[in-house]
């Protein structure tokens, strides 16, 4: 769809405004602070409703949420000096520290924290079972709710075939690329209670069951997260299992665990578009600008690359959707631009752009030969239409078979001359009629049909001509 050019200078003016408050200087904002985005670490989408709270020399420590663009911004902090910020997702998003961050002496400070997401937070829309919820307060829930302050804790005493078992189904089927497990004793437990031995299976379809990652925790991995990478099994993943098969400590009556995550990605769907060229004609050692419109669903784009003139390798990259170019000699070219997004999927559009030089002649437009066409006869006559680029002169002829002018006694075989031209260029039309002479002597004859041989042809100025020969049946 075209924009309109009003809406295209209203749609500057809004970029203009957003670009002037990502870095806006200090004096557009009152006091010293600290600004910046939180995004996804994975597909580079920004998050809002991230809570974000600053500790730094300001008591009590100052909080602040993202905004729908995913901004966040203090301000009044003390310039020049040093602090951390604290940021919790949005709802099934993980928390990040980014500490020994100093603020300038005389402009807002600048900030970006990219989180993942948890795809087992129960917050973020998976849900969960276990086989052993039985320690009031002290349920399954709590390995699954981002906090390590809480945990699960379940019986010791099952068997070994039938271990106590959380199922997670995730909100959607990802590949895991990271399993952290934290498995500090929790409901005021001997330290030993931690988990020890473990096993996380994963299914695509919650029936079948593979071993993605097994192994042991020691002590020193208590009042730790520690990052587990998947050894099998972590593409489609729909369900995770998290089995305990020991506690740490062998006398322990409880197996605790307080937090496990599951971080992956969901398929990547490659940016999808068009490509256009902002005017409708484009001349050589002129500025022609083009634009590509794309849009991606699950990640943001980061740059557009282009090919102006059809090698198939790219000429340029930009960061924005429009570039401009200046082509030095006329002809068409294949333009195409290749739209990266985070994820690093490519998608891509192309066009063939016609570059005009402006003091080449004109070129002739081809035209196409004549055309003539037919109705099928009624009774004797036979409509007949013609179209022409140019004025056209139309020729028809009829002619007996010389059995059937002997039969009839015609004294010539040729029955119908005739010749046509039309005032100019386009259509013309006529009915060729069986002449009265040839008519009345068929009936002498006593034939009630006949067959005659039709040459029509058609020629216009520029000499292109069109004959057509067709045997016609009258009654
Ligand atoms: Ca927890
Ligand atoms: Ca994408
Ligand atoms: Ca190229």
């Amino acid at each position: 769809m075209p924009t309109s050019p009003r809406r295209t200078v209203k749609a500057l003016v809004l970029a203009a405004a957003v670009v002037l408050a990502a870095c806006a200087p200090a004096g557009a904002v009152t006091g010293h602070g600290l600004t910046g985005y939180v995004t996804d670490a994975d597909t580079g989408l920004r998050l809002a409703g991230a809570s974000v709270t600053w500790n730094g020399t300001t008591v009590p420590a100052p909080q602040a949420s993202t905004d729908a663009g995913g901004r966040y911004l203090f301000t009044g902090l003390d310039p020049s000096t040093s602090g951390s910020l604290a940021v919790v997702g949005p709802a099934g998003w993980d928390r990040q520290s980014v500490d020994a961050i100093a603020l300038p002496a005389a402009e807002l400070g600048n900030q970006n924290v990219a989180l993942h997401r948890d795809w087992a937070a129960t917050a973020g829309g998976a849900t969960a079972t276990a086989n052993d919820d039985t320690v009031a307060g002290c349920t399954s829930a709590a390995a699954l709710d981002n906090d390590r302050g809480t945990g699960w804790s379940a019986s010791a005493t099952h068997p070994a075939d039938d271990p106590p078992a959380l199922t997670i189904a995730l909100p959607q089927a990802i590949e895991v690329r990271q399993l952290v497990l934290d498995p500090t004793s929790a409901c005021g437990h001997d330290p030993g209670a931690a988990l020890g031995r473990y096993r996380v299976q994963t299914s695509s379809d919650g029936t079948t069951w593979a071993t993605a990652l097994e192994g042991t925790l020691g002590a020193d991995a208590r009042g730790v997260a520690s990052t587990l990478a998947p050894a099998a099994a972590a593409t489609g993943v729909r369900y995770v299992r998290l089995q305990l098969l020991s506690a740490q400590d062998p006398a322990a009556t409880t197996i605790d665990v307080r937090e496990l995550q599951v971080f992956g990605v969901a398929p990547n769907v490659a940016p999808v578009g068009t490509l256009a060229a902002e005017a409708p004609r484009n001349y050589i050692k002129g500025i022609v600008r083009l634009r590509a419109a794309f849009t991606d669903g699950d990640s943001t784009i980061l740059r557009y690359l282009w090919d102006f003139d059809g090698d198939g390798r790219y000429d340029q990259a930009t960061v924005g959707p429009g570039v401009a170019h200046v082509w030095a000699g006329a002809g068409t070219y294949h333009v195409t631009v290749g739209v990266r997004d985070f994820r690093g999927g490519l998608g891509t559009a192309a066009i063939d752009l016609r570059i005009i030089d402006p003091a080449a002649v004109v070129e002739t437009v081809p035209q196409r030969k004549p055309l003539i066409t037919f109705d099928p006869p009624i009774g004797i006559d036979l409509a007949t239409r013609i179209a022409c680029a140019s004025k056209c002169t139309f020729t028809a002829k009829m002619v007996l078979t010389a059995r059937t002018a002997k039969r009839i006694h015609a004294k010539r075989r040729a029955v119908l001359a005739m010749t046509r031209k039309t005032e100019g260029p386009g259509l013309g039309s006529w009915t060729l009629t069986l002449p009265n002479a040839t008519v009345k002597l068929l009936r002498k004859a006593k034939l009630k049909s006949v067959t005659v041989r039709l040459t029509a042809s058609a020629v216009d100025q520029q000499k292109r001509r069109t004959t057509v020969h067709r045997w016609v049946r009258f009654r």
